[in-house]
Protein backbone atom coordinates (compact mmCIF):
# COMPACT_ATOMS: atom_id res chain seq x y z
CA UNK A 1 0.00 0.00 0.00
CA UNK A 2 1.52 3.40 -1.09
CA UNK A 3 1.78 6.00 1.45
CA UNK A 4 -0.90 8.11 -0.62
CA UNK A 5 -3.22 5.14 -0.06
CA UNK A 6 -2.80 4.67 3.58
CA UNK A 7 -3.54 8.43 3.92
CA UNK A 8 -6.76 8.36 1.72
CA UNK A 9 -7.92 5.18 4.18
CA UNK A 10 -7.30 7.15 7.38
CA UNK A 11 -9.15 10.45 6.03
CA UNK A 12 -12.23 8.02 4.79
CA UNK A 13 -11.78 6.56 8.41
CA UNK A 14 -11.86 10.05 10.63
CA UNK A 15 -15.08 10.92 8.60
CA UNK A 16 -16.85 7.90 9.19
CA UNK A 17 -15.78 8.61 13.08
CA UNK A 18 -17.28 12.01 12.81
CA UNK A 19 -20.57 10.85 11.31
CA UNK A 20 -21.35 8.68 13.33
CA UNK A 21 -20.24 10.66 16.64
CA UNK A 22 -22.76 13.68 15.01
CA UNK A 23 -25.54 10.70 14.52
CA UNK A 24 -25.26 9.61 18.15
CA UNK A 25 -24.97 12.96 19.96
CA UNK A 26 -28.07 14.34 17.84
CA UNK A 27 -30.05 10.96 19.12
CA UNK A 28 -29.15 11.55 22.70
CA UNK A 29 -29.29 15.21 23.15
CA UNK A 30 -32.70 15.44 21.72
CA UNK A 31 -34.93 15.19 25.22
CA UNK A 32 -37.97 16.60 23.75
CA UNK A 33 -37.74 13.34 21.74
CA UNK A 34 -40.50 10.68 22.73
CA UNK A 35 -39.47 7.34 24.74
CA UNK A 36 -41.37 4.61 23.85
CA UNK A 37 -41.71 2.10 26.12
CA UNK A 38 -43.22 -1.52 26.56
CA UNK A 39 -43.76 -3.21 30.03
CA UNK A 40 -44.97 -6.57 30.34
CA UNK A 41 -46.67 -7.58 33.70
CA UNK A 42 -46.71 -10.84 34.94
CA UNK A 43 -47.18 -13.19 38.17
CA UNK A 44 -45.21 -11.01 39.93
CA UNK A 45 -42.90 -8.78 38.14
CA UNK A 46 -42.65 -6.40 35.70
CA UNK A 47 -40.33 -6.58 32.14
CA UNK A 48 -38.48 -4.42 32.31
CA UNK A 49 -38.34 -3.35 36.13
CA UNK A 50 -36.05 -0.40 35.46
CA UNK A 51 -36.31 1.94 33.06
CA UNK A 52 -34.22 5.05 31.87
CA UNK A 53 -35.36 8.80 30.50
CA UNK A 54 -34.08 12.54 30.09
CA UNK A 55 -35.80 14.61 32.55
CA UNK A 56 -39.05 16.24 30.89
CA UNK A 57 -38.95 13.44 28.43
CA UNK A 58 -42.19 12.60 27.45
CA UNK A 59 -42.19 8.80 27.45
CA UNK A 60 -44.66 6.84 25.34
CA UNK A 61 -45.69 3.92 27.81
CA UNK A 62 -47.79 0.79 26.61
CA UNK A 63 -48.42 -2.03 29.58
CA UNK A 64 -48.94 -5.28 28.78
CA UNK A 65 -50.76 -7.75 30.59
CA UNK A 66 -49.80 -11.44 29.96
CA UNK A 67 -50.35 -13.03 33.15
CA UNK A 68 -53.68 -14.70 34.88
CA UNK A 69 -54.61 -11.65 37.48
CA UNK A 70 -55.21 -7.60 37.39
CA UNK A 71 -51.77 -6.23 37.47
CA UNK A 72 -50.94 -2.37 38.13
CA UNK A 73 -48.52 -0.27 36.85
CA UNK A 74 -47.80 2.78 39.26
CA UNK A 75 -45.46 5.66 38.70
CA UNK A 76 -46.44 7.93 41.96
CA UNK A 77 -43.58 10.78 41.03
CA UNK A 78 -45.26 11.10 37.56
CA UNK A 79 -48.75 11.12 38.80
CA UNK A 80 -49.20 7.84 36.40
CA UNK A 81 -51.76 4.68 37.38
CA UNK A 82 -52.46 2.04 34.71
CA UNK A 83 -54.80 -0.74 35.90
CA UNK A 84 -54.38 -3.73 33.25
CA UNK A 85 -56.44 -6.41 33.29
CA UNK A 86 -55.36 -10.11 32.00
CA UNK A 87 -54.46 -10.03 28.64
CA UNK A 88 -54.82 -6.34 28.28
CA UNK A 89 -52.61 -3.99 26.50
CA UNK A 90 -52.93 0.11 28.21
CA UNK A 91 -51.46 2.67 26.95
CA UNK A 92 -50.27 5.89 28.67
CA UNK A 93 -48.07 9.03 27.81
CA UNK A 94 -46.40 10.83 30.59
CA UNK A 95 -43.57 13.97 31.34
CA UNK A 96 -40.61 12.55 32.67
CA UNK A 97 -39.81 14.43 36.15
CA UNK A 98 -36.73 15.65 37.40
CA UNK A 99 -33.31 13.93 37.06
CA UNK A 100 -33.66 11.13 40.13
CA UNK A 101 -34.43 7.75 41.15
CA UNK A 102 -38.38 7.01 41.24
CA UNK A 103 -40.15 3.63 42.62
CA UNK A 104 -42.81 1.99 40.35
CA UNK A 105 -45.13 -1.10 41.95
CA UNK A 106 -48.15 -3.03 41.21
CA UNK A 107 -50.65 -1.87 44.12
CA UNK A 108 -52.68 -4.77 43.65
CA UNK A 109 -52.37 -5.89 47.92
CA UNK A 110 -49.30 -8.53 47.87
CA UNK A 111 -47.73 -7.83 44.17
CA UNK A 112 -45.34 -5.78 45.24
CA UNK A 113 -44.33 -7.78 48.12
CA UNK A 114 -43.76 -10.86 46.08
CA UNK A 115 -41.68 -8.39 43.95
CA UNK A 116 -43.78 -6.34 41.39
CA UNK A 117 -41.36 -3.40 42.14
CA UNK A 118 -39.50 -1.29 39.30
CA UNK A 119 -37.21 2.01 39.23
CA UNK A 120 -37.23 4.77 36.82
CA UNK A 121 -33.92 6.29 36.60
CA UNK A 122 -34.15 9.79 35.14
CA UNK A 123 -30.74 11.61 34.00
CU1 LIG B 1 -49.47 -7.12 40.28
Amino acid sequence: MSKRTTIFFVVVALVAILIAGCGGSGGTGASSAGLNITVTNTEFKFDPAEITAAPGQTVNLTVKNAGSIQHTWILAAANVKLTVDPGQTVTKTFTAPAAGTYEITCDVPGHKEAGMVGKLTVK
